[in-house]
């Protein structure tokens, strides 16, 4: 592995976006109790159960499907994960490593196929939910339960906390990058572009899938699993697991969720540590995006990698974690 530039590693416990620090805010059950009614949003409900209709309707295609196509899927796939992981999660909402042009063009392509709303929102609702962990000012706030934190959160109102307290996250380096601010400009021709049209109509025209295989496995399919393997990591990841950094806190160490979500899963390190570019204490175990990430140093267009170092991970682990290995 080539070395590391560690200049950042010192400011481990002053991230400059104040979102290495888990607020310890303690359960408040009267203030639950006042939560105002949950207002529903019908046409995201629909939306939702006709994209997993479909998903689901794909599974039966795929005995007949071009192995070409499933390539494609599978590929298509590991790029919108990219688009979140490299770019959304690491690169944007936590700033743990930097990225070159050429680097911040591509990954936000891919963060369009995925559809999981613009750079900016995504990274605006992502440092409200590490700022406000577990209250209601947290987007997806896990205390709601599996539902609310997986999918519901997308099918109703926000918490008034949400908008409110959310008020107190900056987001200038964001607006300032251009790559951020062209995508979130044009964000639903991006999305028809790279998340439906592209992935549906490649197949039919490289190597003659039909166009009804390749909407239901490359496009339904391909988007219900990526949405849902993102879910994961706010419902069962911070459900399930062991808690060797932070036994305080819900976010735990989920290997089948680090599976899915392309090396996202190790949330209790992730919460405890937030801008280590590796959301883990290790590198390319179960974490593809961290392989990809040291390739595109290698390459030159990843830098300032940040990485904590052990005896900081050590000294938590015993002084916070549940005492599990991992
Ligand atoms: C999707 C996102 O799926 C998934 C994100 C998951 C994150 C996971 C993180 C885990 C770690 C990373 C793991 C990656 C793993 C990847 C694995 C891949 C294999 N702060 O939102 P609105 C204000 S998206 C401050 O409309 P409503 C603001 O003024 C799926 N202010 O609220 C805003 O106005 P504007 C597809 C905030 O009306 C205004 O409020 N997309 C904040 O209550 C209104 O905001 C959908 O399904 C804040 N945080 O509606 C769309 N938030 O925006 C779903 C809001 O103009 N969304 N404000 O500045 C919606 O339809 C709506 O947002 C709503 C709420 C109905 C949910
Ligand atoms: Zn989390
Ligand atoms: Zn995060």
């Amino acid at each position: 592995m080539p070395p590391r530039n560690k200049t950042e590693t010192q400011d481990y416990e002053g991230d400059i976006l104040g979102l290495d620090q888990v607020e310890m805010i303690p359960p408040d059950p009267a203030h639950a109790q006042k939560r105002p009614p949950t207002v529903i949003v019908w046409r995201n409900v629909i939306l939702f159960i006709l994209l997993h209709i479909g998903a689901f309707y794909a599974l039966f295609l795929l005995p007949k499907t071009m192995y070409q196509t499933f390539i494609w899927t599978v590929l298509i796939f590991w790029l919108a994960a990219q688009g979140v992981t490299a770019g959304a999660h690491r690169l944007w909402a936590h700033r743990s490593y930097k990225a070159r042009l050429p680097l911040r063009i591509f990954l936000g392509m891919c963060n369009s196929i995925s559809f999981e709303n613009s750079i900016l929102e995504w990274s605006r609702d992502h440092r409200a939910h590490h700022k406000f962990s577990e209250t209601d000012a947290d987007p997806h706030n896990a205390k709601r339960g599996f539902v609310f934190s997986h999918i519901g959160w997308l099918c109703v109102k926000k918490h008034p906390d949400v908008k409110e307290k959310g008020k107190m996250i900056d987001l200038s380096d964001l607006k300032n990058d251009p790559v951020v601010a062209f995508q979130d400009r044009h964000y639903m021709k991006l999305v028809l572009v790279f998340c439906f049209i592209l992935p549906t109509c490649v197949p039919a025209v490289f190597w003659g899938e039909s166009l009804f295989n390749a909407f239901y496995i490359c496009t339904l399919l391909r988007y219900t699993l990526v949405l849902n393997a993102t879910w994961l990591v706010n419902s069962a990841a911070h459900m399930w697991g062991n808690r060797p950094y932070d036994e305080r806190i819900n976010p735990a160490e989920n290997f089948a969720v680090a599976l899915c979500a392309s090396g996202e899963g190790f949330h209790n390190y992730h919460h405890v540590f937030p801008h280590d570019y590796s959301t883990s204490e290790f590198g390319w175990h179960l974490n593809i995006t961290t392989l990809f990430i040291d390739f595109m140093y290698l390459v030159g267009q990843a830098y300032d990698l940040r990485k904590i170092p052990k005896d900081v991970i050590l000294r938590r682990k015993l002084r916070t974690g549940d005492g599990s290995k991992h």
